[in-house]
């Protein structure tokens, strides 16, 4: 088969996107584009971050910019290269950033996608020289094409993603998505500057070992929650907690295990971004046979009320995410 012999030669992403194109002869071709921008913006990003340790002591190799201006944080760096990135390609109408209170119109008419990205997630880490993340999240809008974009274009519910997926900038960088037909991983190669195919159609542990959660707030955590937790230690789980979400994630996916961020008394919604956290890596979840719900509710099946509203989390291996649940039903 075509896509077997490709795999054992290392193919690209490039020639990997144009591989699956072939098998889908229907599509026209821009979302694959669009995911070649979104990797060409990845790479600039990696290197930004590469150097990121850099840049307080730019004067000692020379590099201190023209305005002598203070270097802009990493965060913001990322947004503008993934604006950019996203705002030339062409295919897309509308952003919707972490970094932005407003939806991003393009004033792109033709444009027939709508993109919520975290341009750079786990900001704590970024100082730290620990992995941080983009993650990305792709709908067709639902208003004509060639029409002014609406709201309703970017309020869709995760089921609606056609394509979602992740960058880890970690001990390699990687690059992981889908477009609902499986789960494929690419890690970077910094001297050739080409994301190789490394994960063909992963997919997660059904039961794992590993759960992920902020412990240090526990008091707040509901009895059901406390319960679960209990039981972790007492089969004698690894707890494993980056405080990156892609990290963390990623994880869990090739090991098997649980990632939680709970509603707690203190934060009601939990704190993660439904649009651009939550539905990207509950879509590759499901594509790796793993699960994503807020506790009760599937994640992809929540109609969005606002741009940037916080769902709990509780995603990962199958089984895991099935047993919390049972906790919690059981305490109510
Ligand atoms: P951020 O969007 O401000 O970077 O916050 C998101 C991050 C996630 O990457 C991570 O899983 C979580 O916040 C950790 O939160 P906490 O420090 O409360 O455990
Ligand atoms: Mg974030």
């Amino acid at each position: 088969d075509k896509s077997g012999l490709a795999y054992s030669v290392g193919v690209t992403l490039d020639r990997f996107i144009k591989i699956k194109q072939e098998d889908f002869p229907f599509a026209s071709g821009e979302l694959s584009q669009l995911l070649r921008d979104i990797a060409l913006a990845a790479k600039i990003v990696n290197r930004e971050t590469n150097r990121a340790g850099l840049a307080n002591i730019g004067g000692a190799f020379g590099h201190t910019n023209v305005q002598g201006e203070e270097q802009q944080k990493l965060d913001v760096i990322a947004n503008i290269r993934f604006m950019r990135a996203l705002s030339k390609g062409g295919e897309v109408c509308a952003i919707v950033s972490e970094e932005d209170d407003e939806v991003i119109d393009l004033q792109n008419k033709s444009g027939k996608y709508v993109v919520a990205i975290d341009p750079l997630d786990g900001s704590s880490n970024i100082d730290v020289n620990i992995s941080i993340g983009t993650i990305f999240s792709i709908f067709r809008r639902v208003t004509p094409v060639g029409s002014p974009v609406q709201l309703e274009d970017v309020m869709q519910p995760g089921a609606n993603q056609v394509a979602s997926g992740y960058v880890l900038y970690g001990s390699s960088t990687m690059m992981v998505y889908t477009t609902g037909h499986g789960v494929n991983g690419f890690t970077y190669e910094p001297s050739l500057g080409e994301f190789f195919l490394s994960h063909p159609d992963m997919k997660a542990p059904q039961d794992g070992k590993i759960y992920s959660i902020n412990e240090g707030t526990y008091n707040h955590f509901d009895d059901g929650l406390k319960a679960y937790i209990e039981d972790c230690k007492r089969k004698e789980y690894s707890a494993r907690y980056i405080g990156s979400l892609v990290a963390d994630f990623h994880r869990n996916l090739l090991k098997g295990g649980i990632y939680i961020y709970p509603a707690t008394s203190k934060a009601p919604n939990g704190k993660l971004r439904l649009l651009y956290e939550a539905n990207a890596l509950a879509f590759i979840a499901e594509q790796a046979g793993a699960k994503a719900t807020d506790g009760q509710q599937r994640i992809m099946e929540i109609m969005p009320s606002s741009l940037h509203q916080r769902t709990p989390l509780y995603i990962g291996s199958t089984v895991m995410v099935d047993e919390v649940e049972k906790f919690q039903s059981k305490s109510m």
